[in-house]
């Protein structure tokens, strides 16, 4: 579609199959993460796969100045996919409040900064998109993960009323809620390895979750459930 689709978060799991996936649908994918020699390797493969050169760009997304030039030098983006993100499993006691700071400055205001970056000229062209990989932790809280639960409720409210904003305005705006993904999320997320555990049996393959986000560029939907049961299913999760 020759589509330009700026993805952050791009160096792995569902960004990574993201990146794959808008290439192989003839999209050109603005690779974005902190790894940039992840990023280049990755870059290399999907071209030699796709026969498109991504374009690559370190970017720390919670970093507000490196946003704001990063994206003034990408230049023109007719998708944004805010997919960059990270989750902490811990007791609520036992988190540090500048744990839970550092959260929402990657996953709530590192969207609100690239996202702000990109509005101006779409507004201005009349014509953009705008997708946010949330959660099912943005509708389901579980225990252990308030600053998580926390950050993707957010990440569902800014995208409900951007919505609502930019109704008419020719910029559209989807919502994705993964349940459970296999990544390298939980490396991260989850050490004691508990809650990983109790969902490996009903965890997504990334490439689906990627699919499905990449088919609301050629089909826009509010919002996606993936998959539409987990809803239900999460409530009885335990950590
Ligand atoms: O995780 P992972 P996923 N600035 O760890 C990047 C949500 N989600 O693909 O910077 C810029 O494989 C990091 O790159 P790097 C989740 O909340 C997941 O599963 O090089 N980028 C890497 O590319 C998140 O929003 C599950 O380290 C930063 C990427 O983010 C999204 O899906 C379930 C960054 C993370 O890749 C993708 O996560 C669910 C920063 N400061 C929602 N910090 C799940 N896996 O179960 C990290 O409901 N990144």
């Amino acid at each position: 579609s020759g589509k330009r689709v700026a993805i952050t978060g791009a160096s792995s799991g569902i960004g990574k199959e993201i990146a794959y996936d808008v290439a192989r649908r003839g999209g050109i994918p603005i690779l974005l993460a902190r790894s940039l020699d992840v990023l280049e390797q990755e870059a290399d493969m999907i071209e030699s796969a796709t026969n498109i050169r991504p374009f690559v760009y370190r970017l720390d997304v919670s970093d507000e100045q490196a946003v704001q030039t990063t994206f003034e030098e990408i230049g023109n983006i007719d998708v944004l996919i805010n997919n960059a993100g990270y989750g902490r499993f811990a007791p609520f006691v036992e988190t540090e409040l500048s744990e839970v700071r550092n959260l929402f400055d990657v996953n709530v205001f590192g969207l609100i900064a690239c996202t702000k970056a990109v509005l101006p000229s779409m507004l201005h062209k009349r014509c953009g998109q705008v997708i946010f990989v949330a959660s099912l932790a943005s509708k389901v809280s579980t225990p252990k993960a308030s600053a998580y639960s926390a950050s993707k409720h957010a990440v569902r409210a800014i995208a409900d009323s951007l919505r609502l904003e930019l109704a008419h305005t020719g910029v559209k705006v989807s919502t994705v809620n993964p349940g459970p993904v296999r990544t390298n999320f939980f490396e991260r997320a989850d050490e004691s390895g508990s809650y990983k555990e109790q969902v490996d049996r009903i965890m997504l393959n990334a490439d689906i979750v990627a699919r499905k986000t990449v088919d609301l560029i050629e089909r826009p939907r509010r919002e996606l459930d993936l998959p539409r049961w987990m809803g239900i299913a999460a409530k009885g999760y335990q950590l």
